[in-house]
């Protein structure tokens, strides 16, 4: 294959947009939409022509909230027929539950019982509408679990109605037979103040707690990571290693911004080469998907720049990759790296302990040949 070939999208990369990140218009809290709705058809079809795999959707990007029940089995079908049309796959669904004002004081952890209630319900919605489309994905994106005041619910009190609105969830799944798993999505805040479980670790943590800590695990996202000040791949890490990445939302984020939800690899592209290479090397093989957006400034065509942008990025880092296990220096350095560190020196006196301390790790020669690979000069 060329290294161009190489370079273009197919199906078997498995990339997935959300409908509302190609579909996002630009609005954000000082100003008004700068570009006009995308049909969710349309989306199918310019994201196969583009190479991607698959298309993933929150209930109420495809489906009014307040549709009725023929107006929702007509766009369901049409969209189906697209899919159909377009040879693309909706392997992840995931419910809106921020964006309506009924939510302002959170959804699955609303102190008040019938929000709670309704949120349980919309969920239950949401996967059916995911079974229907073939998803074995279900996303849960807290945006509203937190809070801005700690005066009035407790936090473990909000944990504690997250556990039972994520039981009853999973219980649901069980009895309607979907072949379908859930992934929490963690952020440390935005829109909320503090969001509830604001990392893999804590979610991790929470699973545990949960009547069926098998069915559930975690859906990073780069953005969210770097919002708290970690590193992404240190986050994405913990998942494969406690065998929980079930998902993953690429995209990129300048640190100490508001969520920016930038093109993959725009602002950190050393941060989005070591994601490559852990996702690489750690044989991941759910979707890489794009939770991101184009920039504002951007029209409806340059929307599809950001789209084939993000793919291609992934795919050149992964021809990087590549080129990091072949590179010659690269590999020697790193076996001399590994020799040094396996010799047989223990540390019994203080001349062996001086002799560790004062001794060279040589990582300024490896992270300046890594930085010349991804420069492109070797
Ligand atoms: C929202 C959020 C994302 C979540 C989506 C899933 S919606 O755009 O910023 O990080 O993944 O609910
Ligand atoms: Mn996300
Ligand atoms: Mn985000």
């Amino acid at each position: 294959m060329s290294m161009e070939a190489a370079r273009k999208p197919q199906p078997s990369d498995r990339f997935t947009f959300g409908l509302w990140t190609v579909g996002n218009r630009g609005r954000d809290p000082f100003g008004d939409a700068v570009r006009p709705p995308l049909a969710s058809t349309t989306v199918v079809e310019r994201l196969s022509e583009l190479g991607a795999y698959g298309v993933s959707l929150h209930d109420n990007d495809l489906v009014p909230i307040d549709a009725t029940a023929g107006e929702r089995d007509r766009i369901v079908r049409e969209f189906q027929k697209a899919l159909q049309d377009w040879n693309l796959r909706v392997p992840m669904v995931t419910v809106n539950l921020f964006y309506d004002p009924v939510f302002k004081d959170g959804a699955l952890t609303s102190s008040v019982r019938s929000v709670r209630q309704y949120a349980v319900e919309k969920t239950k919605r949401a996967m059916d509408l995911g079974a229907e489309l073939g998803a074995e994905i279900f996303v849960l994106w807290g945006g509203r679990e937190g809070s801005e005041m700690d005066g009035a619910r407790d936090a473990r009190q909000g944990l504690a109605y997250y556990r039972e609105s994520l039981n009853t969830l999973c219980e649901y799944v069980k009895t309607q037979r979907y072949a379908m798993r859930i992934a929490l999505e963690p952020k440390p805040n935005e829109p909320r103040s503090d969001i509830y479980l604001p990392s893999v670790g804590s979610m991790l943590a929470f699973i545990q707690t949960l009547d069926d800590p098998e069915m559930v695990g975690v859906n990073p996202e780069v953005a969210h990571a770097k919002m708290a000040g970690l590193n992404p791949v240190h986050e994405v890490a913990q998942a494969l290693d406690a065998g929980k990445l079930f998902h993953i939302d690429l995209n990129d984020q300048r640190i100490g911004r508001f969520d920016q939800d930038l093109r993959f690899g725009s602002d950190d592209l050393k941060g989005a080469f070591y994601l490559v290479k852990l996702l690489e090397d750690s044989h991941y093989l759910g979707p890489l998907h794009f939770d991101a957006h184009a920039y504002r400034t951007e029209d409806a065509e340059g929307v599809w720049d950001f789209a084939a942008g993000c793919m291609r990025t992934y795919l050149i880092l992964k021809d990087k990759v590549r080129q990091f296990y072949e590179d010659t220096e690269i590999q020697s350095a790193l076996a001399e790296w590994r020799a040094w560190c396996e010799q047989e020196r223990p540390i019994h006196s203080r001349e062996d302990r001086e002799f560790w301390g004062q001794a060279g790790y040589r990582y300024e020669r490896l992270d300046q040949l890594i930085n010349e690979l991804i420069l492109g000069v070797r």
